[in-house]
């Protein structure tokens, strides 16, 4: 069987972005198909100036929603990255395989860096290889695909070359792994700022529209949406964003191609409308069985806590065989 690997960062409450990129894919699709393992990468969240309470809280709570969303333990395992060790020991071993410049040239590395600048900030030395970490993580577990948004596409592709030269010089030892990326909405843009993607860490939260935003919350931010000059519905992600990015969300919320639903509009205000009652409809349920877990957190608790075990077992033995692989004598 296929295994598949994923994470998502606790550097923010999850996004409507988050969900029609990954998410509902992980829930609806790869954990049926696949041998399937869902992770919060705590980790990564440390790669920016981050606050400890905050992270925790965000942590337990991607970790809910991971449930809330659909992922089902007795069909995939759902753990927390720094509950597993092995994905540690693996990412120095990236670090000694990746060159400095190949993680130079990543853009969200060179985003980022700038936003840390930009707040006054120093550049903590993970950000940069925070891509190690993640081929770590998605290399320790033998995987084949990893279901990403857009904006990981360029990580798994340095993922892949990290594992074909590791198998190069060191003989056979990791999978080398493809990313699948949803046809639609691979990348939602943020409502007030279309040329950007929507961001759980953006610090304008007017244009984000979050899992758990009440419904009223949700209908605003659509509504408030940045639209383009003219006035006419069509679907041009280039030159008219807002509204694209709106088509596009309608669309993934399960109403057909974006193209062809711009012809059902004569005004932007109808495709708000509608498209803000569709996000609503699309995120009640996992609302609700976010409001029934967060009051059984023994249960979330043990679900991380058989996850952990779980994936522990599966990397173990691939992570000690890269060990002896680069020539790190056994322990004796
Ligand atoms: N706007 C988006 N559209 C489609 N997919 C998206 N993803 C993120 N934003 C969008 C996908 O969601 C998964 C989990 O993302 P992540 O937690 O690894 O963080 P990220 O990719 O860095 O996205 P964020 O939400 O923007 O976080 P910050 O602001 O902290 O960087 C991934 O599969 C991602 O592709």
């Amino acid at each position: 069987r296929t295994r598949i690997f994923s994470g998502v960062k606790p550097t923010g409450h999850l996004t409507l972005g988050n969900y029609l990129g990954a998410l509902r894919g992980w829930a609806d699709e790869d954990q049926h198909r696949a041998d399937a393992l869902f992770c919060v990468v705590d980790l990564h969240a440390l790669t920016v100036e981050h606050d400890p309470a905050r992270v925790r809280r965000l942590s337990r709570q991607a970790a809910t929603l991971l449930l809330a969303v659909g992922l089902d333990p007795r069909l995939c395992t759902v753990f927390v990255q720094s509950h597993v060790d092995e994905h540690t020991r693996l990412a120095y071993l990236m670090e000694c395989t990746a060159s400095d410049g190949e993680m130079r040239r990543m853009i969200q590395y060179k985003e980022k860096t700038e936003r840390e600048r930009a707040r006054g900030g120093s550049v903590r030395l993970s950000l940069l290889t925070y891509p190690a970490l993640m081929a770590a993580d998605i290399l320790a577990y033998g995987t084949g695909e990893v279901p990403v948004g857009e904006d990981q596409a360029q990580h798994v592709e340095l993922t892949r070359d990290l594992a074909v030269r590791f198998n190069q010089r060191y003989g056979q030892t990791f999978v080398v792994p493809k990313a699948t990326v949803p046809k639609v909405a691979a990348r939602v843009m943020d409502l007030q700022e279309p040329t950007s993607k929507m961001g759980k860490s953006h610090a304008r939260t007017s244009g984000i529209v979050y899992l758990l935003d009440e419904p009223d919350v949700v209908r605003k931010k659509v509504m408030r949406a940045v639209t383009d000059t003219g006035s006419d519905v069509v679907y041009d992600r280039a030159e008219r964003p807002g509204v694209a990015n709106l088509l596009d969300v309608l669309a993934a919320c399960g109403a057909g191609e974006p193209a062809e639903l711009a012809g059902e509009y004569d005004s932007y205000g109808a495709l708000k409308k509608d498209t803000a009652e569709a996000v609503v409809e699309l995120l009640r349920p996992v609302r609700e069985r976010h409001a029934e877990l967060v009051k059984d957190p023994e249960y979330v608790d043990s679900v991380l806590r058989d996850g952990a075990e779980r994936a522990r077992a599966i990397a173990r033995p691939r992570v000690d065989a890269a060990y002896r692989a680069v020539g790190l004598m056994p322990a004796v």
